[in-house]
């Protein structure tokens, strides 16, 4: 992690490069955000358009790391895990081993039909599989 640039798409000025000083004491990591919360899909899009991934969470302070970014304490955001392959099956779309995981209680439930994830569901700041239409804030990530 610690030679990776993190970017988090809302709430931010379009284009706009920015480094927050308590974050890259955290980890050396620059990273961005823009405007705009978009459905999962447009996420893959917007995040590989910019030679990014899509962020993969391997361990808690990462997580942390990652919750530490969002503009609010309830501000949602994707992270690159989906089980639309096959169900139950959680994979990283960057490819990276399946080691960690922070679901909520009851979660993952694919109610309805949810294959994608967001890492900041209720005030326990946890993962919930969400339905891969909603539209919130995301994570890309790309080496350094
Ligand atoms: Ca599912
Ligand atoms: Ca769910």
């Amino acid at each position: 992690m610690a030679d990776a640039i993190f970017l988090y798409m809302p709430e931010f000025v379009s284009g706009k490069t920015e480094c927050f000083r308590k974050q890259c004491d955290f980890s050396q990591n620059t990273f961005f955000r823009q405007q705009t919360k978009v459905i999962w899909n447009d996420m893959r899009r917007n995040c590989q358009g910019l030679g990014a991934n899509l962020a993969s969470v391997h361990n808690k302070p990462e997580n942390e790391f990652l919750l530490g970014l969002l503009p609010t304490a309830s501000s949602r955001g994707w992270i690159g895990a989906h089980d639309g392959e096959q169900e139950g099956q959680w994979l990283w779309t960057n490819g990276t081993v399946n080691d960690f995981t922070n679901w909520c209680a009851g979660e993952p439930n694919n109610l309805g039909t949810e294959n994608c994830v967001d890492i900041n569901w209720t005030s326990n700041r946890c993962w919930n599989d969400w339905t891969c239409a909603g539209q919130i804030g995301y994570f890309c990530v790309t080496d350094a």
